[in-house]
């Protein structure tokens, strides 16, 4: 099944919405696979947000990333890096739909709170990054018959 990288960045961890954000992907149905609460450093930062270093916000990005602790996760699904980028919302928050995790919460492009997988490809890619293969789990949850025909 299908695999995305969810973090959830230091704004939603000082704002205490770590249980409300991992909430919202359980309650929908999803599986989570992988789950750590770690410092960033730089050079991961760096990495992860690689495709902005030309762009202006790039240093106040990787400074942001790693000014506080982060919770990294994956979550597994049917469709999940598409249906999490929609839980998440528009990158800037005050285009973000109300209902979606940056509509609800965010109020600015710089603190948008959690950063979702854009794509299968760039998922594996996040994935490999950030989590070994023994730091993630395959398990069947008891549920899963309820949530899938
Ligand atoms: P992430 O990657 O954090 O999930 O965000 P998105 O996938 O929704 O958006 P992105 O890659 O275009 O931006 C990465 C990250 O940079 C911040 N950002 C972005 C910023 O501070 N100023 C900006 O002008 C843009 C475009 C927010 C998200």
């Amino acid at each position: 099944m299908e695999r995305t990288f969810i973090a959830i960045k230091p704004d939603g961890v000082q704002r205490g919405l770590v249980g409300e954000i991992i909430n919202r992907f359980q309650q929908k149905g999803f599986i989570l696979v992988g789950m750590k609460f770690m410092q960033v450093s730089r050079e991961l930062a760096e990495e992860h947000y690689g495709v902005h270093r030309d762009r202006p916000f790039f240093n106040g990005l990787v400074d942001f990333i790693t000014s506080s602790p982060v919770v990294a996760m994956v979550w597994e699904g049917d469709g999940v890096v598409a249906s999490a980028r929609k839980l998440i919302g528009a990158t800037n928050p005050l285009a973000a739909e109300p209902g979606t995790i940056r509509g609800d919460f965010g109020a600015n492009i710089g603190r948008n709170i959690i950063h979702g997988s854009d794509a299968v490809e760039t998922a594996q890619q996040e994935i490999a990054l950030w989590f070994t293969k023994d730091e993630l789990i395959t398990w069947q949850p008891t549920m899963m018959p309820w949530v899938y025909e």
